[in-house]
Formats: structure tokens, C-alpha cells, sequence
């Protein structure tokens, strides 16, 4: 028997840049993610790398429409509470709000469309759960200020937040600071906007950009608790446990330093400071990082309420070089084969008790209530003439998934819930791709922007409503 809590939050997540597109509808400014082509050029872009926007004739923008959530909302939101969810996290476009992330005023057709979706998902029962700050930089922000290596971004996200806070103060309770917080360090310009030039030390401006971050989060956790008692504000983490390749002290020791490459972050959102090792590293890379007098003051007494992160796979390390150079799966999930599990067509590897290990080391850390807000399995999917899609691969990795996540319950991790990545197909974030898709519902739309957009339900549809209904009793 699972044992799920009773108001556990089932439910799915996508986010604005991968599913909206109407990129430049009702005054929303240029983001980031609004320059990402598909193809060879989109990961040196990410990468911060790429210093020339300009485009190629024939390249193509994946954000620019998407699957135009934008305008068909209300059909999806229908579909997402037929098959029962409880929640739908979703995430704010700053450009929406603030067109050029400095305006004076916000733009009020950008507040209007939120309030519209907040009040249709409560009108079908499901809890909208706002990430702030999802991937998308406003481009003027990047163009102006260098992005978050500026501290003035400090200051302007401040403005973002609190009038978010005001806005939606009566339609959210659950709100998130910077997704994936850690994907500053293996995506700058996706995770802070960051376009590195000729010369400059990558190293010190991503730890400096994430100190703003930092404290930019520990104000919106302020800021929230200040403007809506009872509240619930949370940072988000790409997780997923590093495994030493042998039981060579050295390996194990490595698998460490990698955890904490990502555990650095919530060290100091959660526990409220620096931890020490992240200190020694600084001092051992000749990195300084500039703080305003009152930011560990800041840091110290606005944590965050809860850990949410995302779960796709786990990793090997090792300090082998022989050993290291087996490593595949792309920049974000890079791992050493793990002979022991299966990867996914795009490399992740799929390690459903990972999650169950992830989750605990996490709750052992914190001590916070956790909440799943990724999980899933990119994969190609096809269509029958009938119009089905068999995706039995994808209900297979979500089962074995759902499973340890309810044996992580059974170890005493306090769980709150679990929104599963991309409920409805929509625009993969490391390769712009469609084929790669993690949907309940099939979106007709292909790499190149072709199709209907027309929404199908997959197999995996009425799988996932009949785990809600059974409060995840039957998988
Ligand atoms: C996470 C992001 C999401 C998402 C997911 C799946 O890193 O928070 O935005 O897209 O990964 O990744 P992908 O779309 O590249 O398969």
C-alpha cells in the first residue's frame, strides 16, 4: 500500500518559454529563450558563449509559438482536470509583466493574462503553483546591465516579485524563486542571462551572478511572507544524486563535491549561509564575490519554506581519466555509463531509485517539506492513423518513479507533491526539439513548427488520471 497524504499534490509542471509562444503578444518584451534557435547554434548560445544574435536565414524559434498555450489555455486546462489534477505548475514571463525587466510600469495586458489562467485553472479545481523566474531573462536586461552579473537586476527583480505578490496575493499560495537555480553553472545565459566575453573568468561571474540570485531570492521570500500570510514560497533545484564510479575514496570523495556543486545553492536558500566548503573553493579558484553589508543578514533570515527540485536522472563520476572519458548524455545530465540502468534515447539516465535516495539525502539536509515539481521521460512519440499514441515506455519510467517516491514517503520524507515535466507536449529546453516530448497529451507540432497544434490524449493519459483518482494506489 502507498501511502500518499491526504491533499497530496498531483499534478503537472511546464513553463512559459516552452509551451506559451505569442512571444511578442499583448507588449511581452524579448527574452532570452526568444533567441534560441534549434540546431548547432542553440547550446553555445545557452553556454553564454555566443556573443551574435543575429539570425541565419531558415533558423527557426521554437519559443516564438510553441504549442501556443497562450491562446488555448482553456482547452488545455479542461483536459488537465479530466484526468484529475490537483495542481498545475506553471511559471510568470517577466517580459509579460515588465517588458524590458526595467520599465517604470508593469504592462497591464501581461498581469491581466495571469489573472485570466489563475482563475480558470481554480475555476476546474486545480492549484496554480507560480515559478517567478523560469530561464527567461528579458533581453534588454542581458543587453543593458550583463544580465545577473549586475547587481541592479537585484533591485528589478525586486520590483517583479512584489508586484506579483500584490497582484496575486488572493489566487497563489505556492510560489517558486528561480528554477533550476543550479543551471547558472552549466547553462549561464539560459540561467542568468550571462554572455561571457574573450578572456573574462566564467567562474567568478557565474558565482557572482548566483550570489545575486541568492539574495534576490532570500527578498522575494520576504517580500512574500510580508504581503500573503500563509504563503508558501520554495527554491527549486535541478537535482539528482552523483555516484561515485568505484569505492575508491577519491571517486567518492569527487561524487561529493559534485553534490555540493548543486546542495551550494540551497545550502545558503535553505540553511541561510555560505556553507564552508563553498568558501574554500572560492578562496582555492582566486574567486571573490562582492556582497552589500546587509546580505548575510538576508540570506540568514529569509529562507525559503520549502525544496522543490526536478528529478530526471542520477550521474557517475569518477577521478579517473580513462573512466571519466565514457561520459555521454549531453551537458546537463552528462553522466558515466551506469551499467546497472537503461538511458533514455537522448542519454539520461533512467534510475528510478535515485529518486528515492535523491529525496532522502535531500530531507536528511533540510529538514523541509519537498516537492517533486519534474519528472519524466523525453521520448518519441507516434501517432497512429487512429489517432492513439502506446506510450507504454513513458508510463513504465513514471510508475517506477512514483513508486520510490512513495517508498521515500515510507522513510519519513515529507512530500507534498508531484507534478510530472511537461503534461502536455511542449518545446524541449536543451535542444528546442518537439520530438522530444513527455506529454499526457500529444501536441501536433513537429521540430519545424509544422502541424495543427491540434491535442491528443496518449495512453499514458488515462494512466496518469487513474493514478491521481487513486491517490497513487494504483499504478
Ligand atoms: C529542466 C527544465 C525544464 C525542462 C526539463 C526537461 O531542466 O527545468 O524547463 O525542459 O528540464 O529538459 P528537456 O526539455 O531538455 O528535455
Amino acid at each position: 500500500m502507498n501511502n500518499f497524504p491526504k491533499g497530496f499534490l498531483w499534478g503537472g509542471a511546464i513553463a512559459a518559454n516552452q509551451a506559451d509562444g505569442a512571444y511578442l503578444a499583448d507588449g511581452k518584451g524579448l527574452t532570452t529563450v526568444d533567441l534560441l534557435p534549434t540546431g548547432e547554434k542553440r547550446w553555445p548560445i545557452m553556454d553564454g558563449g555566443l556573443q551574435s544574435f543575429t539570425p541565419e536565414p531558415g533558423e527557426f524559434y521554437p519559443s516564438h509559438d510553441a504549442i501556443d498555450f497562450y491562446h488555448r489555455y482553456k482547452e488545455d486546462i479542461a483536459l488537465f482536470a479530466e484526468m484529475g489534477f490537483k495542481a498545475l505548475r506553471i511559471s510568470i514571463s517577466w517580459a509579460r509583466i515588465f517588458p524590458n525587466g526595467d520599465d517604470e510600469k508593469p504592462n497591464e495586458a501581461g498581469l491581466q493574462f495571469y489573472d485570466q489562467l489563475f482563475d480558470e485553472l481554480w475555476k476546474n479545481g486545480i492549484e496554480p503553483i507560480v515559478t517567478i523566474a523560469h530561464f527567461d531573462v528579458p533581453v534588454h536586461l542581458v543587453e543593458t546591465y550583463g544580465g545577473w552579473r549586475n547587481r541592479k537586476l537585484v533591485h528589478l527583480f525586486e520590483t517583479y516579485t512584489q508586484t506579483l505578490f500584490t497582484r496575486y496575493k488572493e489566487k497563489i499560495k505556492y510560489w517558486m524563486t528561480f528554477n533550476e537555480i543550479n543551471m547558472l553553472l552549466h547553462a549561464p545565459f539560459l540561467g542568468a542571462g550571462l554572455v561571457f566575453q574573450e578572456g573574462e573568468n566564467r567562474t567568478q561571474i557565474q558565482y557572482q551572478a548566483a550570489h545575486h540570485q541568492l539574495v534576490a531570492s532570500a527578498l522575494a521570500v520576504k517580500a512574500c511572507h510580508e504581503t500573503i500570510p500563509g504563503a508558501q514560497i520554495g527554491c527549486m533545484l535541478a537535482a539528482g544524486t552523483v555516484y561515485p564510479y568505484s569505492c575508491n575514496p577519491d571517486d567518492v570523495f569527487h561524487a561529493m563535491e559534485k553534490d555540493r556543486e548543486s546542495f551550494f545553492f540551497i545550502d545558503v536558500q535553505s540553511r541561510g549561509e555560505y556553507p564552508g566548503y563553498a568558501k574554500r573553493f572560492f578562496q582555492d579558484h582566486q574567486l571573490t564575490i562582492e556582497m552589500a553589508e546587509s546580505d548575510e543578514e538576508l540570506l540568514k533570515k529569509y529562507t525559503v519554506d520549502y525544496i522543490g527540485f526536478s528529478y530526471y536522472s542520477s550521474q557517475v563520476t569518477s577521478t579517473d581519466p580513462g573512466i571519466l572519458k565514457n561520459t555521454t548524455g549531453g551537458n546537463i545530465f552528462a553522466s558515466i555509463d551506469n551499467p546497472y540502468v537503461e538511458k533514455s534515447e537522448w542519454g539520461w539516465i533512467i534510475d528510478s531509485k535515485g529518486l528515492r535516495i535523491t529525496a532522502n539525502q535531500l530531507y536528511d539536509r533540510y529538514q523541509k517539506p519537498l516537492f517533486v515539481v519534474e519528472n519524466g521521460l523525453g521520448a518519441v512519440d507516434q501517432l497512429t492513423p487512429e489517432g492513439e499514441i502506446h506510450d507504454d515506455y513513458r508510463i513504465n519510467y513514471l510508475q517506477a518513479h512514483i513508486e520510490e517516491m512513495a517508498e521515500a514517503i515510507k522513510d519519513g520524507v515529507d512530500i507534498i507533491g508531484y507534478t510530472s515535466w511537461g503534461p502536455i507536449d511542449i518545446v524541449s529546453a536543451s535542444t528546442g526539439e518537439m520530438k522530444k516530448r513527455y506529454g499526457y497529451i500529444y501536441v501536433d507540432r513537429d521540430n519545424n513548427g509544422s502541424g495543427t497544434l491540434k491535442r491528443y490524449r496518449k495512453k499514458s493519459f488515462y494512466w496518469y488520471k487513474q493514478v491521481i483518482e487513486t491517490n497513487g494506489q494504483k499504478l
